[in-house]
């Protein structure tokens, strides 16, 4: 299956490696220097519970793995491994501690220009995602989150208040964290406060819409007051086969795909696609959209960005149908694949399959700004160095870089690769911290015991070489 005669072939020049992470699950320092709460100060289990009032002391995510104070030591251990970028996210509600007010808190941006000098120290490029699963609060609980059209006016103050401090420094910027999540975690993506199971699919498709629309408005600020940056959408990435050639299963996997699709779709075409017309229509959900809503999504992205842990099935036949699990959108079980110890399939063929789609679709250029496996590690002394033998995590690393390195070759342009959690970090999902991903282990257990100390697994070297040879010793 796998062509390996391009074994040894080197990435292309200038091929962006690195590594992903989101501000709400390293930076801790949740009330410090005039930050205000956000949405996972108070969901002490991510999304797999209920939140909280008021933020509470078993929520990991306060002090997550206190980047916020170790930042300059961690960029240095990245550095270290050779990335040539680093995403990280800006939490909304450090700029505007409520987000609806007219200024920024100045103690905000100061760190994370802070953040930007240590990379640049190193020549690391940045990529920040504007809003990475962290809405202020206030706007979760006195508007609803993203069924308010109001939030698009805050967003852009945001944005605005981001490009303009940050424009001449930073090159890509993500609009918003898995843009499609919203349809599955209304919290979590949307800052919807509404239950999941009280939530009208008008008032889901309407925050969809507001979403999109303040999306494209970045874009078009992002262009007046900061034009050499690149804005790119990022999409939950998991294709979706069907579980047998069944007509019927071909189809029922091609409505699922179509639900991830329109977000892409629409941002880089600018318009809804008649697909997704058609579905708000069998929804009986009549949006609010106005001319200047429309004229505004003509402002399309310069690439398309997506996390990718996984694939699933679906079939129309309820009798075949066995739930696995899966990262925030679940699916049929795959029954030809493996799974992680949290029960996600794992399918490197499956980003090849997701890097040709995306690029035949839209043709603009790709970027892989998540992929990863979280898995239990074992903290362990060789040599008398602490480490983690992480094998596994190296073998999926590599499993996966030769598909990417497939899809270059069958002709995908591809701006870079940024591992999820390059250092252990909170779950989003779980909000655990013995789900780890990173290259360097973080002392710090569920329990909320441990040094913080950091350790580089033998993961570390294993991606510090494939960098080094841009891919050429895999
Ligand atoms: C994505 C999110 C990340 C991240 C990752 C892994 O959906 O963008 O924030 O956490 O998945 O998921 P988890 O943390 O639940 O293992």
């Amino acid at each position: 299956m796998t062509n390996t005669s391009l074994t040894g072939k080197a990435f292309p020049e200038g091929f962006l490696w690195g590594g992903a992470t989101a501000a709400n699950q390293i930076e801790g320092k949740w009330n410090v220097d005039g930050k205000g709460p956000s949405i996972q100060d108070v969901m002490p289990v991510g999304i797999s519970g209920a939140p909280t009032e008021e933020p509470t002391q078993d929520n990991l995510k306060l002090e997550a793995i206190d980047f916020y104070s170790r930042y300059a030591q961690d960029i240095a251990l990245f550095a270290e491994m050779g990335f040539k970028v680093f995403r990280f996210s800006i939490a909304w509600s450090r700029i505007f501690p409520n987000g609806d007010e007219t200024e920024p808190n100045e103690a905000g941006l100061a760190f994370y220009d802070r953040v930007l000098d240590e990379c640049e120290k190193y020549g690391i490029e940045p990529l920040v995602t504007i809003s990475h699963y962290e809405t202020p609060l206030h706007l979760a609980k006195a508007y609803d989150g993203w069924t308010d059209r109001r939030l698009i006016g805050f967003y852009e103050r945001y944005a605005r208040t981001l490009f303009e401090r940050f424009g001449n420094r930073v090159t890509y910027w993500l609009t918003f964290n898995e843009i499609n999540s919203v349809l599955h975690a209304p919290l979590m993506s949307g800052g919807i406060w509404t239950p999941k199971e009280q939530l009208s699919k008008t008032q889901l498709y309407q925050a969809i819409h507001n979403e999109l629309v303040a999306s494209a408005s970045a874009t078009k600020i992002a262009r007046e007051v900061a034009p050499n940056a690149k804005i790119g959408c990022m999409i939950l990435a998991m294709p979706t086969y069907p579980l047998t050639p069944d007509p019927d299963d071909v189809w029922a996997a091609k409505l699922i795909e179509h639900d991830n699709y329109a977000f892409g779709d629409i941002h880089v075409r600018g318009s809804y696609p008649g697909y997704y017309l058609r579905k708000l229509r069998e929804l009986g959900v009549e949006l609010d959209i106005t001319d200047e809503d429309r004229e505004i999504l003509k402002n399309t992205v310069d690439f398309v960005s997506f996390s990718y842990y996984m694939s699933v099935c679906e079939t129309a036949d309820p009798s075949k149908r066995v739930e696995g699990r899966g990262n925030i959108m679940g699916g049929v079980q795959n029954p030809t694949l493996e799974v992680s110890e949290w029960g996600w399939s794992i399918d490197p063929v499956g980003l090849r399959v997701v890097l040709n789609d995306f690029w035949e679709r839209w043709q603009v250029p790709l970027f892989i700004v998540e992929n990863g496996l979280g898995a239990m590690d074992k903290l362990t002394e060789v040599d008398g160095v602490k480490t983690v033998e992480d094998g596994y995590r190296t073998a999926y690393l590599r499993d996966h870089l030769i598909q990417v390195r497939e899809a270059i070759e069958d002709g995908v342009d591809l701006l870079g690769y940024t591992w999820w959690g390059p250092i252990d970090l909170v779950s989003a999902s779980t909000a655990e911290l013995s789900k780890r991903y990173g290259f360097i282990y973080v002392d710090r257990n569920n329990d909320g015991s441990g040094s913080l100390e950091r350790y580089r697994k033998q993961s570390f070297y294993a991606y510090k070489e494939i960098i080094e040879s841009n891919g050429a010793s895999l």
